[in-house]
């Protein structure tokens, strides 16, 4: 199998750091690695299949010889580092938010919509974790049904807002009131019902990804989702429970045997038995775990599930580097 020039953008992060884990485990055929970073970050040595590598500074010329580019730095810097990679001819996987929502750059979940990532002028956006374990638990359920509408809350780990959010938990846990703060109040013993910033409408941006970003994953504007995201002080990944209306009549068994039989989900509902999905068993693990199945009585056709997933992998870095395998199989 031929191997490919990789770098990695934010290489020194929670996902890019995921990013070079999730590489060498799943064996991505690696000619060379690039690893990439703010100037602060370089000269620091990650390893990679058995070897040191130093992280270097990101410059426009970074990406000279490289096939694909992993970004993980955020926002601001996907949009002022992307183009110089494309024109390079280099092939963009990008985490952030920057070009999600634009018109010529697919938004991928491989499991459900692999045939997009061949549609790229350059640029395959990652969408937001809390989305993709969302939409791989709706795809066999919308391709049956077709779903109308969700109502969704998220259950997310301060691991989504980066290592600052882990060491302000750490912090508090331990007793230390007096760190530099992520969140904006307590974050150990206390949740708080906002992610990301407000808009003038009261709802998060976070929220907002959610509506946005499952439409466009799932081809399909009529989708209507209502969100509401909240930070729990948890770090194994987020959860989400999920009500969902359908057009169609559904039966729990019938339910129960679509999401068994989907690729990346893994149904974990045997209540009686408190077999449910929580994080600190999806933590390090790849699928997306769906359980506490059951009828919504309130609607004609409509159910509630719980959703978990590690959201440094297959809401990060393993959607990322899955994209890239399809994209090398497709090609
Ligand atoms: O907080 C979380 O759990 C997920 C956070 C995602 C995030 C944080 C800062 C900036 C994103 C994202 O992936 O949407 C962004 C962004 O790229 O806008």
């Amino acid at each position: 199998m031929k191997s490919h020039a990789v770098a990695v953008v934010g290489a020194t992060g929670l996902v890019g750091r995921k990013m070079i884990q999730v590489l060498e485990e799943r064996k991505f055929p690696v000619s060379s690695i690039r690893l990439l970073a703010s100037r602060r970050s370089a000269g620091r040595e990650l390893p990679f299949a058995g070897a040191e590598h130093r992280v270097e500074e990101l410059t426009p010329s970074s990406f000279k010889g490289v096939e694909i580019a992993l970004f993980s730095a955020g926002a601001a810097v996907s949009k002022e580092f992307a183009p110089h990679a494309v024109r390079s001819g280099t092939l963009v996987i990008d985490n952030s938010s920057a070009f999600r929502m634009d018109a010529g750059v697919p938004l991928v979940v491989p499991e459900v919509n692999r045939q997009d990532i061949f549609t790229h002028h350059g640029i395959i956006a990652n969408p937001n974790c809390s989305t993709i374990q969302m939409v791989v638990a709706l795809k066999p359920l919308h391709d049956r049904w077709k779903v109308r509408r969700i109502v969704v809350a998220t259950y997310q780990s301060v691991t989504g807002a980066g290592k600052k959010g882990l060491t302000q938990l750490e912090q508090e846990v331990a007793g230390c009131t007096t760190g530099e703060k992520k969140f904006p109040h307590a974050i150990a013993f206390n949740i708080l019902p906002q992610v990301d910033v407000f808009l003038d409408d009261g709802y998060t941006r976070e929220e907002h990804k959610m509506v946005n970003e499952t439409r466009k994953i799932m081809g399909d504007n009529d989708i209507l989702v209502n969100a509401t995201c909240v930070r729990v002080p948890v770090w194994g990944g987020h959860s989400e429970s999920v009500n969902v209306e359908f057009e169609r009549p559904c039966t729990l068994p019938e339910v129960r045997e679509a999401l068994r039989c989907f690729p990346g989900v893994v149904l974990q509902d045997d209540p009686q038995q408190c077999i449910y999905p929580m994080p600190v068993h999806a933590w390090e693990k790849d699928p997306v775990f769906v359980g506490r199945l059951r009828m919504d009585p309130t609607v004609p056709s409509g159910i509630t599930m719980w959703v978990v997933a590690d959201n440094l992998r297959k809401g990060a870095a393993t959607n990322a580097v899955q994209i890239a395998e399809e994209w090398i199989k497709g090609r």
